[in-house]
């Protein structure tokens, strides 16, 4: 019999209401919950069409084992046996170090997981851990840590309310938007043009939201830094600084204002190609609006100066008095006060030994991860974990990736599929997907505050997992266990929980239990006055909490050593004098090279859509390298013909699509394809897209020092026509 159930989906920020028809273990029906206190009635085509991956045929069902270079399925307890003793026996000869750890984006979205990887991560007393926040954002926990105290402190435009918005490097309409839980994203921008206000984009490509709504304001790929400097440095000369508010509650503004004070407008346009009129005619509209804000996203995070851009960035936002105030940048708080609480996630610094490079918020850049797998020495990472992720086609330099990884001697994925890196593991352990796990909205403790409504909503369970599949923190545990490495490093904690688990299997009263993660939510709950998960259920489609508000955070909940806001601190002063000089010299003297940036798709959420048949039909088999019709004139290609890429990296080849939308010198390349050899995959193995992240590069000199950042936007490539002959080999 059919039923209907509510829950959220947890594959972006979002975390849209959905009400499921489910019939038995199937979902046979997801529709957008349209009395969801969040998102309304909005949901997007992935979430919409969760189904085809969950119930996808090429689910892992059972754990798999890689004998003689074919997957044979084997039982939960072999499994659990055989990796323990391969990873003690590695452990004994090599070292805590030499297990490394990947933990990947899209089981960030629940709430516990994230907490028991860490956990694990602990237990085997490993340095190597690798996260997607060094592709994607480590920038801005940087930032937060050193202007506001806390990695974790982050502020979010107020877009309901803004009179002004300019959003840089991001495209709401596709990406559903980063750092801020803003369902019907499109919609909500629009809002802010009815009511009088302006939306601008700065962007090297006019993208679909700016096609939707606002202005278009190009700019040269990497170089916002550029702008950012120069937009601070007129919003001073127009003496648009609230100095009533810097003097109460900010320190080090004569040091940011000496920092930016040689980058005028015309020095800013003749490498970012911003007009310098077209600069100062945005900073007078910032400065005239009632409420104004500046936004980045991986535009800018994904770049060479990610820090940097982010922290200026933050600084005009404060100094202007758009900080804490309605139609400005809000810090946002939460039922736990989640910056304060991890104000020191970052206390311990220690170095990768490639290039000595520094850790951040525990874990190494994952573009070191090649070079600390394949770089002999005593630390030689050995073994790997990867958990929902997939290196391979997501990290950097995929061919030394390919290669690190084809070096380990033991690796582990647990994930929904056979993806590209699992490809290559020796064991897959079959995990869960977010429909089949109890959860509350993770944005609502973690990440606090990036919510302008707070809300918070329990799920249970919808569907049990198909076959052995097993959900992430059972399984965790058990490897804990199996390797010998209690989780959080505690054997008290991981006897609490094996003991959990034995009564489980008793008679009559095992039933009865709940499961690990049920027990922690509810716990969660109760020590939150939320009335345990039992006292959520009254609250189907979700409960609202107050607005996160704005007038609530300067001079009260400033976290910092001084209790202000610190606008120059040492490390991104330091960043700045050591960066700027040369990438400013580089610009200019590249200006009229071509640059590569990345591009999202509607049909594509990192490297893990691509197995849905109706996701890739038709054109959508492959991705496809956009490009100005000007550049592709130049270069003598025409439209849908093949083109070499090169960088520093590495080459690839891939069909052009011609696109007035990208400025000349920019062009476009999704990441995420290349799936031909994850015969795993029975939809995406056969589409014919290319790995972007062959061009990308790798090691200690690639990246952002502080952050750890990779760069995907604003690589440097050379483009060539691939000749017919060719051309013709490589489509056959
Ligand atoms: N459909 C879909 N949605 C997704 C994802 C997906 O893969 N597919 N991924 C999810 C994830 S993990 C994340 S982190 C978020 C990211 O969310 P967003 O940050 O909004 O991501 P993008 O849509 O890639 O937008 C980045 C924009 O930056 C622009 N850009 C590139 N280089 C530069 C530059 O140098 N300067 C400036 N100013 N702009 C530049 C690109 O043209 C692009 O429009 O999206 C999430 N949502
Ligand atoms: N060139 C380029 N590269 C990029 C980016 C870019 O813009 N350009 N974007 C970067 C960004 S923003 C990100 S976040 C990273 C993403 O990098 P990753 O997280 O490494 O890659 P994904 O493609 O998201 O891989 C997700 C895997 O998790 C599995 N999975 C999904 N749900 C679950 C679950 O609940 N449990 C388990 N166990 N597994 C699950 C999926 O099956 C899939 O195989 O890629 C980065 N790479
Ligand atoms: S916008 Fe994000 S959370 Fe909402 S349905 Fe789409 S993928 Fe899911
Ligand atoms: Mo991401």
């Amino acid at each position: 019999m059919a039923e209907q159930k509510l829950t959220f989906c947890r594959i972006c920020e979002n975390q849209c209401g959905l009400k499921l028809t489910v019939e038995g273990e199937r979902i046979v029906h997801v529709e957008p919950d349209t009395e969801h206190v969040a998102s309304r009635g909005f949901a997007c085509n992935k979430g919409l069409t969760l189904e085809n991956v969950r119930a996808s045929p090429d689910r892992v069902t059972t754990p798999l084992k890689k004998v003689d270079g074919r997957f044979e399925p084997i039982g939960w307890p072999q499994a659990l046996d055989e990796i323990g003793a391969r990873l003690r026996a590695i452990r004994a000869r090599h070292g805590d170090d030499s297990v490394g750890l990947y933990f990947g984006n899209p089981i960030s979205f629940s709430l516990l997981m994230p907490m028991l990887i860490t956990g694990f991560a602990q237990g085997l007393n490993t340095a190597k851990v690798f996260t997607t926040g060094s592709l994607d954002c480590n920038n801005k926990f940087l930032v937060g840590k050193h202007m506001y105290g806390s990695p974790m402190a982050l502020t979010f435009p107020d877009v309901d309310a803004t009179r002004f918005l300019l959003i840089i490097g991001g495209n709401p309409a596709i990406s559903k938007m980063s750092f801020i839980n803003l369902p019907d994203p499109v919609r909500r921008l629009e809002a802010v043009v009815q009511r009088g206000g302006r939306v601008v984009h700065l962007n090297p490509r006019r993208t679909e939201t700016a096609k939707a709504v606002g202005e278009q304001v190009f700019i040269r790929p990497d170089t916002d830094v550029f702008f950012l400097l120069a937009f601070l440095r007129e919003i001073i000369t127009r003496d648009g600084i609230r100095h009533d508010v810097v003097d109460a509650h900010m320190n080090g503004f004569d040091a940011v204002a000496a920092l930016v004070a040689p980058w005028t407008p015309e020095k800013q346009a003749e490498v970012t190609g911003v007009p310098a009129d077209t600069l100062r005619e945005l900073v007078g509209a910032y400065l005239a609006a009632d409420g104004a804000a500046l936004y980045g996203s991986t535009g800018i995070n994904q770049g060479s100066n990610g820090s940097t851009a982010f922290w200026l960035l933050e600084v005009i936002n404060a100094v202007t008095g758009n900080l804490d105030r309605r139609g400005g940048a809000l810090m946002g708080q939460g039922i736990v006060d989640y910056a304060k609480a991890t104000a020191n996630a970052d206390a311990k610094v220690f170095h990768s030994r490639i290039g000595n490079t520094p850790s951040f918020l525990g874990a190494l850049p994952t573009a070191l991860l090649a070079d600390e797998i394949l770089v002999p020495g005593p630390d030689q990472v050995r073994a790997m974990f990867v958990i929902s992720g997939n290196p391979l086609l997501s990290g950097t330099n995929s061919a030394r990736m390919e290669q690190a990884f084809g070096a380990l001697e033991l690796r582990v994925s647990i994930d929904l599929v056979r993806n590209e890196t699992a490809e290559l593991a020796d064991y897959i352990l079959p995990g869960t997907h977010f429909t089949e796990r109890p959860d509350l909205p993770f944005s609502f403790f973690t990440f606090s505050g990036l919510m302008p409504e707070p809300w918070i909503q329990y799920t249970g369970r919808m569907v049990a997992p198909p076959g052995a599949a097993r959900d992430e923190s059972w399984i965790l545990a058990r490897l804990a266990r199996a390797c010998g490495t209690p989780l959080f490093g505690s054997r008290l904690l991981q006897a609490v929980l094996d003991a959990g688990e034995l009564a489980r299997r008793l008679p009559f009263v095992g039933p009865r239990l709940k499961a690990l993660p049920d027990r922690v939510l509810d716990l969660i709950l109760r020590v939150a006055k939320l009335g345990g998960t039992r006292g959520l259920r009254k609250f189907p489609h979700g409960k609202r909490l107050p607005h996160n508000g704005g007038n609530n955070y300067l001079g009260q909940r400033v976290i910092t050593a001084s209790g202000k806001v610190e606008l120059a601190p040492a490390a991104l002063l330091a960043l700045a004098a050591a960066r700027l000089p040369r990438s400013h010299e580089q610009a200019l003297r590249t200006r009229d090279e071509v640059r590569l940036i990345t591009r999202r798709e509607r049909y594509t959420h990192n490297s893990w859509a691509h197995n849905d048949a109706a996701f890739v039909k038709g054109r959508r088999h492959t991705n496809y390298l956009y490009m100005h019709p000007d550049d592709a004139a130049r270069l003598g290609i025409a439209d849908g013909a093949p083109a070499r890429v090169e960088s520093a990296a590495g080459a690839l080849e891939v069909p052009v699509a011609l696109s007035a939308d990208l400025m000349p010198g920019a062009v476009a390349l999704p990441h995420g394809w290349g799936h031909q050899a994850a015969t795993g995959l029975s939809v995406a193995s056969k589409t014919r897209g290319v790995n972007a992240n062959l061009l990308a590069a790798d090691g200690p000199d690639a990246i952002e020092p502080l952050s750890g950042m990779a760069q995907f936007n604003g690589i440097a490539v050379r483009i060539s026509a691939v000749a017919a002959a060719t051309a013709t080999r490589a489509a056959s």
